[in-house]
C-alpha cells in the first residue's frame, strides 16, 4: 500500500503541531469527514496510507499549537470568503 507523505514549514512558536486530513464532501469537510492523521506531532512531516486513489481529493490542515495563555492553539486560517475556518479538536 502506497502512503501520502505532508510536510510542512515551522510556524513561528509552535512546539507541537495537529495534522487533519479531509475527503472531499459537499459540507466542511473539517467536521464532517476528517481525519486527525498526527495529534501534537513534534516534527514537521506526517504520513497517512494513500487509501483512496486518485482522482480521490484529500485536504490537509495543519493547527501550530504551543504553551501561550489563549494562543495554545493556533488558526486554521479563512475560507475563501474569509470565514475563519473550524475544524474539529484532535485528541479528544
Ligand atoms: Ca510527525
Amino acid at each position: 500500500m502506497t502512503s501520502r507523505l505532508v510536510t510542512f514549514i515551522i510556524a513561528c512558536l509552535a512546539f507541537w503541531y495537529d495534522v487533519l486530513g479531509g475527503n472531499q464532501v459537499p459540507q466542511n469537510p473539517w467536521f464532517n469527514n476528517v481525519d486527525c492523521i498526527e495529534t501534537n506531532g513534534t516534527d514537521t512531516v506526517a504520513t497517512e496510507a494513500a487509501v483512496n486513489p486518485q482522482p480521490f481529493l484529500r485536504f490537509y490542515l495543519v493547527r501550530a499549537q504551543n504553551f501561550c495563555p489563549g494562543l495554545a492553539n493556533g488558526g486554521l486560517g479563512t475560507t475563501s470568503d474569509g470565514t475563519p475556518r473550524i475544524a474539529r479538536v484532535c485528541g479528544s
